[in-house]
C-alpha cells in the first residue's frame, strides 16, 4: 500500500514550520528583498525551534531527520520566503561533504560544535570556469609537511560572507581531472581566507552569494575529507541530496505562487464575475495545482529512496528540474493572473518569478541535472 498522508509526528513537525514561517519569516520577505541582510535572528529562532540542520544526525547536533520529513518542513519554510529558507538550510548542503565523507572525528569536532551554536557553513565547488563542469575546477592543494597549501578562488558561493566553515574542493594534479580532486574542512578564521565581490542578484536577494579568495590557505592534514581524489564523489553525493533540497523549495515557492493567484482570482472580478470562473483562467489554475502536487510527489519519491538507502542521483535530478522548472512556469502564471497588479512591487507575485529564476541554475543547472537523470536512464 502506498500512502502518501504524513504520519502524526511529521504533521506535527509541518504545523511547527508552517506557523514558524508564517510568524518569522513571511511578514519580512519583502523587506529583506529590498533591503537584503543577514537573517541572524530568525537564524538563531529557527535553532531554538528545531528547525535547522534537519537531516544532520543527532550526535553531531542535528535533528536526525529523513529527507521526506525534512521536506516536509522545508516546503512550509520556502512557502513563506525562498531566500531566507535557503539561508536557514544552508548547512545541509555545505556539511554534506563531512557527513558523507568524514570521520567521526571531524564530524564531532566540526559539526557538533557549529550546530549547537547554530552557526551556518558553505560548500565551496563552483569557480569561475568551472560551473556546469565542476570537474575542471583549478583551485591548487599542495601537500607540504603535515599540511596542505590551497590557492585559488570559488565564486557564487551561498552564504560565503557569514559562514563559520567552508568545504572547499581543490585539486592536487589538475592532470587527473575528478580523480585528482580533494574536499577539506577549511574553518573561517583560517589566515589567507578572504570574501570577494558579493552579488548583486536579480532575485533571492536574502540569499547571500559571494566569492571566497583563497591564497596560501594552510590547511592541516587531518582535514582532508576521504582520501586524497575521493572529493568529487563527495561533492557528487552532496549534491543529490541538495537537488532533493532544491527541489522542495520548488514545490514550495510554486505553492506560495499558486494559493496567492488562486486567491485572487477569487476575488478580483472583472465582466461582473470573479477572474476563476473564466474557463481561460480556470484552467490555468488546475494546471498549475496539478504541477505543484505532481512536482511535490516527484521529490517524495526521490526523499524516500534516500531515506531507504538506495542510490537516488538519478530520481534526484529529475525532481529537482522538474520541480524548479514548474516553479518557474507557475509563478510566471500567477503574475499573468494578477495582469498589470502582478507586476508591481504591490504584490508578492513578482518576487515569486524573480526568486523562481535562480532554482532553474544553482545545484547544477536543470540542463545539467537532465544530463545526470539522462545519463542514468542510458546506462541502467
Ligand atoms: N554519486 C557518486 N558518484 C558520482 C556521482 C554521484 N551522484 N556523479 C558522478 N559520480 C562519479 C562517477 O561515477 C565517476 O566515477 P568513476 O570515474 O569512478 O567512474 C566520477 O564521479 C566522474 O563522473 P562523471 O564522469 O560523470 O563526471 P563529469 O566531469 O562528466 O561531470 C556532471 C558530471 C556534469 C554531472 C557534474 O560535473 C555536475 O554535476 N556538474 C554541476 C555541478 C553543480 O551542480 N554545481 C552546483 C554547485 S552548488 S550551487
Amino acid at each position: 500500500m502506498i500512502d502518501f498522508t504524513p504520519n502524526e509526528e511529521q504533521k506535527a513537525l509541518q504545523d511547527l514550520a508552517r506557523k514558524f514561517s508564517q510568524k518569522e519569516i513571511a511578514p519580512v520577505a519583502l523587506a529583506y528583498d529590498k533591503e537584503p541582510v543577514f537573517p541572524e535572528e530568525i537564524i538563531k529562532k529557527a535553532h531554538a525551534a528545531g528547525l535547522l540542520n534537519l537531516t544532520c544526525p543527532k550526535e553531531y547536533g542535528g535533528q536526525g531527520f529523513g529527507l521526506v520529513t525534512s521536506s516536509l518542513i522545508t516546503e512550509e519554510m520556502n512557502v513563506a520566503c525562498v531566500a531566507i529558507s535557503g539561508m536557514l538550510g544552508i548547512n545541509s548542503l555545505a556539511c554534506g561533504p563531512i557527513l558523507i565523507g568524514g570521520t567521526e572525528e571531524q564530524k564531532r569536532r566540526f559539526l557538533l560544535p557549529l550546530n549547537q551554536a547554530g552557526k551556518t557553513a558553505s560548500f565551496g565547488l563552483t569557480e569561475r570556469e568551472a560551473g556546469s563542469d565542476a570537474g575542471g575546477l583549478k583551485t591548487r592543494a599542495k601537500l607540504e609537511g603535515d599540511h596542505y597549501v590551497l590557492n585559488g578562488q570559488k565564486c557564487f558561493i551561498t552564504n560565503a560572507s557569514y559562514a563559520a566553515l567552508y568545504t572547499i574542493f581543490a585539486t592536487i594534479d589538475p592532470s587527473q581531472g575528478t580523480k585528482g580532486i580533494c574536499g577539506f574542512i577549511v574553518p573561517r578564521e583560517s589566515s589567507g581566507l578572504s570574501i570577494g565581490k558579493v552579488e548583486d542578484k536579480m532575485g533571492q536577494r536574502a540569499l547571500n552569494v559571494a566569492e571566497v579568495n583563497l591564497e596560501n590557505v594552510i590547511v592541516p592534514r587531518e582535514n582532508l575529507l576521504g582520501k586524497e581524489g575521493k572529493g568529487f564523489k563527495i561533492a557528487m553525493e552532496t549534491l543529490d541530496e541538495g537537488r532533493v533540497n532544491i527541489a522542495t523549495c520548488g514545490v514550495g515557492l510554486a505553492r506560495a505562487a499558486f494559493e496567492a493567484a488562486r486567491d485572487y482570482a477569487k476575488k478580483r472580478v472583472q465582466f461582473g464575475k470573479p477572474i476563476g470562473t473564466f474557463q481561460a483562467l480556470n484552467f490555468m489554475l488546475a494546471d498549475m495545482a496539478a504541477a505543484v502536487d505532481s512536482a511535490r510527489l516527484l521529490t517524495w519519491l526521490a526523499g524516500s529512496m534516500a531515506d531507504q538507502g538506495k542510490r537516488f542521483s538519478r530520481e534526484a535530478a529529475q525532481a529537482k528540474f522538474y520541480a524548479t522548472d514548474v516553479a518557474m512556469r507557475v509563478t510566471t502564471d500567477a503574475v499573468q493572473i494578477y495582469g498589470g497588479y502582478g507586476y508591481t512591487k504591490e504584490y508578492a507575485v513578482e518576487k515569486y518569478m524573480r526568486d523562481a529564476k535562480l532554482m532553474q541554475i544553482y545545484e547544477g543547472t536543470n540542463q545539467v541535472n537532465r544530463i545526470v537523470a539522462g545519463g542514468a536512464l542510458m546506462r541502467g
